[in-house]
């Protein structure tokens, strides 16, 4: 960054300069990297100090001491807050008079809950508090900084949400970030509940942000808080109805697991979930019913309760004076080199010598990770790997020694600790070379340690849990289904300096596609490029990966992406072809790629799926 173009551009430095001025925001994307760079310097207030040419790299982040820090031995779910008997009940129709942003009616809301505002017991429902903390600690070598969260119940930070099929949820998001904030980030929000069956205008939509006195392009009106209604039913709602047979309604087989939330306000998704807008949500059947005790014999009783374990990872970059930095204006971004743990940079986790389901997620902004779990010598450990993006897969995955994680791709693997004796460490470990955003290199050893597992202890009760061969059946698309699809070919590439889909960048105002609803395509998804890597995501519904492309020529699609996914990783000249239902729940939706940085530099488009 060079501190002329800093200077020029303070110039230009007025409110105007916020999500909500759609002529700066065209302006922003129709302009190349060069005048682009200079704002982010301006707005950064922690790496104001900072002046780097754009062709210099950035220093790496000062050393860190590793294992000082312990995570939690048990993640508690989230409180419910009583909102039925909130003097604002949640309810159908925007409640404008009082507060809430101008959001569209919740879709089939008398279907759930009749004609009346939410009465007790009819859903679970939560409070979330979106807040700046100024005393964040990613690491003790660190000064304590600012950092974004969502707050909830007893003050739980990112708290994770347990839910189940057949129990709606509504999440009431309160906006109290500071409207004044400088540095990277925007203090405007939009909450995307990362692929769950959600309709459209619960679904985080990027254009739907607002704060207090601003509104995104396709919000009714700026607001202090926002109602999102989790309809929690399965995919298929209108082909499977509910019924005494279904009485969660939708196709079971469709059951998503490991969701998560995170901030999608349009042009600053890496600024604003870099600093911390992220958290799990969990959701259970009676399949996998997060009891290891259950005497449902329907139930796979895999490792539940306190071994059920969360981990978040994001990759963090840091200036001299230890200050979180990210350059939100460059369209290839800031590669963090210090990877977050649940927030916590190189932490300890000690466990008991027992099995452990681990929910491993990648949220961004940037980095690829080819995680392995290895001996202090640096030997491969083996795992059960049972879930992709969220979602069981058919069979488990044995004797697996490493999962990849685009951004946004979740992988739940089993680890028995039981192999081990008391006192064992072991180490996750990121094996996934990367030196740019633009996508990883070669897998090299011994890689970057991000976790040290102590087996501290023995259970206090034996281990029940199981993991059965067969998890979730899938419902793939028939030969007919397949013959009849229409196809349609997304192409993601570099234009202008910045990111394009079809030769075009994103735009909220118009859908590039619509869906019939019920109807059903076959997706092509390809990476022309040898230059960049491409983690793509589909909002709202999933898809089953027909087949895999390099250079044109098709290659065995990996057994662990046989299950439904949320996300494509694309390498460099890749092609996936996925068969896909539009269902349920009309609206506005999105794909982008999911490197935060591509995304926010317009490689998105909008989606319709017409009622
Ligand atoms: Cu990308």
């Amino acid at each position: 960054m060079k501190s002329d173009e800093y200077e020029s551009s303070q110039g230009n430095a007025t409110d105007s300069d916020s999500p909500s001025n759609e002529s700066r925001r065209a302006f922003f994307k129709t302009t190349g990297a060069t005048i682009l760079a200079a704002p982010a310097i301006l707005t950064s207030r922690k790496s104001s100090a900072q002046s780097i040419a754009d062709d210099e790299p950035l220093p790496p982040s000062p050393p860190t001491t590793p294992w000082l820090r312990e995570l939690p031995e048990v993640i508690e779910p989230l409180e419910q807050t009583d909102l039925a008997n909130d003097p604002l009940p949640p309810q159908g129709v925007a409640n404008t008079a009082n507060g809430e942003c101008g959001r569209a009616n919740h879709q089939r809301w008398e279907h759930f809950f009749g004609d009346h505002p939410l009465y007790p017991d009819q859903a679970d429902t939560y409070d979330f508090r979106v807040q700046a903390i100024e005393d964040h600690e990613f690491h003790p070598d660190y000064a304590k900084q600012l950092a974004w969260n969502y707050v909830g119940g007893d003050d739980q930070v990112n708290p994770t949400i347990h839910a189940r099929y057949g129990r709606p949820i509504i999440v009431r998001l309160h906006n109290e970030l500071p409207a004044n904030h400088s540095g990277f980030g925007t203090p405007e929000i939009s909450m995307h509940l990362h692929n769950l069956h959600a309709p459209s205008e619960s679904d985080g939509f990027p254009g739907d942000y607002f704060s207090a006195t601003k509104a995104g392009p396709t919000m009714g009106g700026p607001g202090r808080w926002k109602d999102h209604f989790y309809p929690n039913v399965y995919a298929g709602y209108d082909e499977f109805p509910k019924s005494a047979k279904n009485p969660v309604g939708g196709d079971y087989r469709e059951a998503l697991g490991t969701l998560w939330y995170h901030d999608h306000c349009l042009d600053f998704t890496a600024a604003n979930a870099g600093r911390g807008l992220a958290g799990f949500y969990l959701l259970y059947d009676e399949l996998d019913s997060g009891d290891e005790h259950d005497p449902n014999p329907k139930a796979l009783r895999l490792p539940s309760g306190a071994y059920d374990y969360t981990m978040a990872f994001q990759d963090k970059r840091f200036g001299a004076d230890t200050l979180q930095i990210h350059d939100q204006f460059d369209p290839e971004g800031t590669l963090g080199d210090k990877v977050t743990v649940n927030g916590i940079i190189e932490p300890v986790l000690k466990v008991a010598r027992r099995k452990y389901r681990f929910r491993f997620l990648n949220a961004g902004p940037t980095r690829f990770y080819q995680f392995h779990i290895v001996a202090p010598n640096n030997v491969q450990q083996t795992f059960i790997h049972i879930s992709n993006d969220g979602n069981l897969l058919p069979r488990s995955l044995l004797n697996r020694k490493n999962v990849r994680l685009g951004v946004a791709e979740r992988a739940d693997i089993v680890v028995d600790f039981s192999a081990y004796s008391l006192g064992t460490e072991l180490y996750l470990v990121n094996r996934w070379e990367q030196t740019s955003t633009r996508g990883p290199k070669g897998i090299k050893g011994p890689g970057m340690r991000v976790v040290k597992f102590v087996v501290n202890r023995e259970p206090d009760e034996p281990d029940v849990s199981q993991v059965p061969t067969k998890l979730r059946p899938i419902r793939r698309p028939t030969a007919a289904e397949i013959a009849a699809a229409p196809v349609r070919t997304w192409r993601f590439e570099r234009k202008n300096g910045m990111w394009a889909i079809n030769g075009g960048f994103v735009n909220v105002h118009s859908a590039a596609a619509n869906m019939a609803q019920g109807s059903f395509e076959i997706w092509e998804l390809e990476n022309p490029s040898g230059g960049w890597s491409h983690p793509v995501h589909i909002h709202f519904e999933e898809g089953v990966i027909l087949n895999r492309y390099v250079s044109g020529i098709e290659v065995p699609v990996p057994g662990y992406e046989k299950g439904r996914k949320d996300v494509y990783r694309l390498g460099h000249n890749e092609k996936v072809r996925l068969f896909m239902r539009f269902r349920d729940f009309p609206g506005k939706y999105v794909m982008h790629c999911h490197n935060m940085t591509h995304e926010d530099h317009a490689m998105m488009v909008r989606w319709d799926i017409l009622g």
